[in-house]
Order: C-alpha cells, then sequence, then structure tokens
C-alpha cells in the first residue's frame, strides 16, 4: 500500500506493515492536534480508476487546505480513492485527532461510512464536515452523529477560527465566503492527494491532473466563477451557492502561467458551471489571454445554447481568438416541451443555432487549417414527463452535430434542486443515503421506463430517429450506449 499522507516519503506501507506507519507518527508528535483533510470518492479511484473524471481533484479541499496552512494550521492529507478497502480507510484516519470532510451529495456515503470508522478509531476524535451536501441536505447531514460540527455554506472565511477553536461553534454553522474569488489565495496544488499507484503517477502529471481526453496533458483544471444565475430545475446552483464575484483575468492567467513555469501546463479545463457569462468578464479574457499567457492553451469550458445565440459574435472571438476548443453545452434535451419542464430557458431552435453557428466556425477553422472546436455536449434521458417522441427528438438533435462528444446521463434528482426536492418529497427518488446513485446509467427515478431508453440508446428506434435528418446525418455514427457509460 502506497502511503496516502502528505510529507511522508512514501514508506511502502502495507496492512499488517501499519507499526510503520505508527511510529513515524509517534515521531512527529507535538502538541498541536493531529489534523487530517480526507478527500472522499469511491475507493480505488486514485488507485485504478474507471475513468477518467473520478480522477479530479477537489478544489474545495485544496482551497481551504491552502487557507489553514497559510494560517499556520497544518494538516494531513488522505483519500478514501486512494485506498482500495474500509480495513485501509480504518489504517489511514487511526491516531487522528481531527478530521476534515467537504461532503458532496456524491460523496455523502462514502463520507458517512469514513466519519464512522473514524470514530471506532479514535473516539475522542472531532470531525468537521461541510460541503454541498451540508447545504442542500442538512437534514442526512445530521442523523449521523460522527460528524460533530457541520458547516452549510462557503467556508472559506470560517475555516480557520473553525480548525483552531472547534468548541466555540454550535454543531450546526452558516458559513461565510469571501465577496469575490480575488480574496481566494492562489490554491498549492501540492495540498492535494497524490495518485496512490505505480501505474496512475506516471500519467498523473501531480499536482498537474491527467489527460482526458479533452486536451494535451498536463492538464490544468481552474474555476474563474463560482455560480450560474439560471434557475433549470435539476441543478438550481444559485438557489444555494450565494454569489461572489468571478476572479479577475489577470488573476487566472498569472496562475496558469505560475503553473506552467512550475509543472508544466498542457491544456486548461474551466471547470466552471457556467463559462460563458458576464460579457464584459469574457471580453477582457479575449483581449489578455492570449497576450499575456505564456502559451495559448487550448481549454474546456462551457456555456448555454441560448447565450450563444443572444452573443454570436462573442462566442466566435472567444472560439476563434482563445483556442476555446471544447465547448460543453447543457442542450439536455432536443424537446421544447422538456425543456419547459426542465425551465431550461432555452429552446430547441436556441440550441440548433448553436450547433449550425459552431459547425460553421468548424468548417472554415478546418479550411483555415487549423484544429476545428467540437462539441461537449450534455443531455439528460429519462427526465419525469419525458414521452418516446422527446427522447427520439433529443438522439435527432444528437446526430446533427458535427463534431460532438455526447455526455449522456439518466436525470438524477440531486437535493438542493427544484425537481430533485420535489421527486424526493414524492417518494420518487431512488438515490438513497447509501448510494447516492452517481453514475449516468444509473436507474435514478422510479416510473422511468429505462428499458425503452436503454433500447434507444442501442439502435432499436433508429428508424423513429432519423426521420427527419438528411442522408449524411443519418450516417453519422454517435456511440450512444459508450456515451452513458462514459459521460
Ligand atoms: C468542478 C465540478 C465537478 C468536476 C470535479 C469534481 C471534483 N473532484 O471536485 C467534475 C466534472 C468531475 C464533476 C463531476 C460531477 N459533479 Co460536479 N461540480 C463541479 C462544480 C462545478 C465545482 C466544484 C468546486 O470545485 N467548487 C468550488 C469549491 C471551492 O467549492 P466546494 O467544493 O463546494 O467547497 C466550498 C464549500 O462547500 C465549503 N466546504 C467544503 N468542505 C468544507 C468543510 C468544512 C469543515 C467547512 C467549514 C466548509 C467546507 O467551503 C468551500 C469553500 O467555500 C460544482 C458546482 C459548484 N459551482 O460548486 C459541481 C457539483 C459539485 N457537481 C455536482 C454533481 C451532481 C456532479 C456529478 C454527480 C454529475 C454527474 N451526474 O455526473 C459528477 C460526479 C463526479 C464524481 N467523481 O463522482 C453537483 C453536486 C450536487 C450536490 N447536491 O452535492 C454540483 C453542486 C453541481 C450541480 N449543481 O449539480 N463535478
Ligand atoms: S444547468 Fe447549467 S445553466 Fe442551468 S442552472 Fe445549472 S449550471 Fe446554470
Amino acid at each position: 500500500m502506497a502511503s496516502r499522507i502528505d510529507g511522508i516519503e512514501k514508506p511502502q506501507v502495507t496492512l499488517g506493515e501499519s507499526s510503520v506507519l505508527n511510529l513515524f507518527r509517534k515521531q512527529n508528535q507535538s502538541s498541536e492536534p493531529k489534523r487530517l483533510f480526507l478527500d472522499l470518492g469511491d475507493l480505488g479511484d486514485l488507485v485504478n480508476p474507471h475513468g477518467p473524471h473520478e480522477q479530479w481533484q477537489d478544489h474545495g479541499l485544496g482551497l481551504l487546505r491552502t487557507i489553514l496552512h497559510n494560517n499556520g494550521l497544518l494538516t494531513d492529507v488522505a483519500s478514501t480513492r486512494a485506498c482500495t478497502t474500509w480495513d485501509e480507510v480504518r489504517e489511514t484516519v487511526r491516531g487522528y485527532d481531527m478530521v476534515i470532510m467537504n461532503v458532496r451529495s456524491y460523496t455523502f456515503p462514502v463520507g458517512k461510512r469514513a466519519a464512522e470508522i473514524f470514530k471506532e478509531e479514535n473516539p475522542n476524535g472531532i470531525i468537521l464536515a461541510g460541503g454541498m451536501h451540508a447545504t442542500v441536505a442538512l437534514d442526512e447531514m445530521l442523523e449521523i452523529d460522527a460528524f460533530d460540527k457541520i458547516c452549510q455554506g462557503p467556508g472559506e472565511k470560517i475555516i480557520v477560527d473553525l480548525v483552531r477553536n472547534p468548541d466555540k461553534f454550535p454543531r450546526v454553522i452558516l458559513g461565510v465566503g469571501a465577496k469575490s474569488m480575488a480574496e481566494w489565495p492562489m490554491m498549492d496544488r501540492e495540498l492535494w492527494p497524490k495518485p496512490a499507484s505505480r501505474h496512475l503517477k506516471k500519467e498523473f502529471n501531480w499536482p498537474m491532473e491527467p489527460e482526458c481526453g479533452w486536451g494535451p496533458p498536463p492538464v490544468a483544471t481552474i474555476i474563474t466563477s463560482r455560480v450560474c444565475p439560471w434557475q433549470c430545475v435539476f441543478c438550481n446552483e444559485n438557489s444555494y451557492i450565494p454569489n461572489m464575484g468571478r476572479r479577475p483575468v489577470d488573476m487566472v492567467i498569472d496562475e496558469l502561467n505560475y503553473l506552467d513555469d512550475k509543472y508544466g501546463v498542457g491544456s486548461v479545463v474551466i471547470h466552471d458551471s457556467m463559462f460563458f457569462q458576464n460579457p464584459r468578464w469574457l471580453e477582457e479574457w479575449i483581449d489578455k489571454y492570449p497576450r499575456r499567457a505564456n502559451k495559448l492553451w487550448p481549454y474546456w469550458a462551457a456555456g448555454r445554447a441560448d447565450t450563444v445565440r443572444q452573443w454570436p459574435d462573442l462566442f466566435e472571438a472567444l472560439v476563434r481568438q482563445t483556442n476555446w476548443k471544447l465547448i460543453s453545452i447543457g442542450f439536455e434535451s432536443g424537446s421544447d416541451r422538456v425543456l419547459r419542464i426542465l425551465n431550461k430557458e432555452c429552446t430547441e431552435e436556441d440550441n440548433f443555432f448553436a450547433i449550425d453557428l459552431l459547425n460553421k466556425i468548424a468548417e472554415e477553422m478546418e479550411a483555415e487549417g487549423e484544429e476545428p472546436p467540437v462539441f461537449w455536449s450534455n443531455i439528460m434521458l429519462g427526465i419525469p414527463g419525458e414521452e418516446r417522441e422527446d427522447a427520439f427528438k433529443t438522439l435527432r438533435m444528437l446526430k446533427y452535430m458535427k463534431r460532438v462528444f455526447p455526455s449522456i446521463s439518466f436525470y438524477a434528482p440531486y437535493p438542493g434542486s427544484a425537481l430533485g426536492y420535489q421527486l424526493i418529497a414524492e417518494g420518487k427518488s431512488r438515490m438513497s443515503k447509501e448510494n447516492y446513485h452517481r453514475f449516468p446509467d444509473d436507474e435514478k427515478v422510479i416510473g422511468v421506463d429505462y428499458a425503452f431508453y436503454r433500447e434507444l440508446l442501442a439502435g432499436k428506434y433508429d428508424d423513429e430517429v432519423n426521420a427527419g435528418l438528411g442522408e449524411l446525418q443519418q450516417r453519422r455514427q454517435h456511440d450512444f450506449m459508450a456515451a452513458l457509460a462514459k459521460a
């Protein structure tokens, strides 16, 4: 077992050799409490991951640890993703006085189990838990006695006091965030957990991130904005993430240049929920990124079809001048009826406008000898109220796209979203505390005919889907089943 503790020179400790680890800890004992930031995710994801996205690092953990360390509050880091068994997790958390966790809904089951194990091993230890799930499903967090302190909302302005003096706080704490992301320190990426197998280490480029097919490695993930102002009922982040100013363009570029000088950067993934918002910021990005960045790294970033239609010139300038190569659009559906159910505030027409525009730009760029941009197309199927014809229209829309990575998931009723809360209240959600289904092909809602959707993706209804499509588009072979599994 490779060690998952920062600062240890990889003492290849195995379970039977746990005494080595304990010896090391004893040697390092001081009057300071021993604190651990436990990164959460499925067991094995940093050892032998199923896919690239499981390996991505957690900016919440990175930011909070950076703030703590800048204030002299040192923490070790470990990850459930770097363990392959729960016994290893037990071994990892043993001997700590405090553990800190960022719990999202999809990591809640792992967080819960790890917290219970921590308490079994360290009955006097304290657990500080925060993150999305604390904000959107406080009742489920409260049920877990092991969570001593539960922080809702942002934590950057409270984490130092909380870690220093946890006893001064009640069990449930309202977090305090920065007014602007300009106040966030530059994250120290070496505070992220390391990949935990020899094979993964080779390709990971830690503390940068591995290639996932979106651009050359090493990959730098960054966040320039924290919240999206729209209110899609399956997401509506702005109902639970407080608004905050965007990270200034210069700071984003400075950070990328710093990372490039120190580690090398091959491409960038902008993890914002909604990159294509705030035209003034985007205009400044167009002006400065090509001039000031060490290199015009290609990047992945997200937009909406309606705003592409609203600001087509801005969109085209971003694609052409800033190397926006992978354009993630939450198309979600090709049917107006379903788009209305989702309160997407985009129409079929908006979707086709965006598709035609990108098809045109890509063709022109190809003719000019440049690599064309490609859509990362987010699609949801199995939305309550969706009819078969709606789903046919969605796949028809996908086939109409010329250059696309389809990212298809069955709709998931996450707490925090309006539709998620509604389906949970109606008893129709299959997402349970033990298994917050987070895989794209999990069956997540009672009453949805998943057999139909699987057959649809396998090609059984191709005649219906192809009706109305041109011959060329009909021949476009997308592997929709693979897109569902990988999304
Ligand atoms: C980047 C991102 C991803 C990336 C990387 C994920 C990762 N490893 O971090 C990728 C693309 C892989 C991803 C995938 C998914 N994601 Co995602 N993702 C995001 C996104 C856009 C940004 C996350 C982020 O870094 N935020 C910035 C950091 C600083 O914020 P933070 O982590 O929340 O931490 C702050 C607070 O929570 C708090 N805090 C956190 N921990 C603690 C602890 C203590 C003690 C305290 C005091 C405070 C505190 O303080 C921090 C600073 O303010 C968010 C939306 C968003 N805007 O946040 C969605 C989001 C987290 N993702 C979400 C979902 C649903 C998913 C998927 C399940 C989607 C899918 N169906 O496939 C997958 C699952 C991935 C997996 N591995 O299983 C949901 C989670 C909903 C929920 N109720 O938890 C969100 C909120 C988006 C949404 N609205 O639906 N995601
Ligand atoms: S789905 Fe996209 S556009 Fe809608 S609220 Fe979420 S991030 Fe914003």
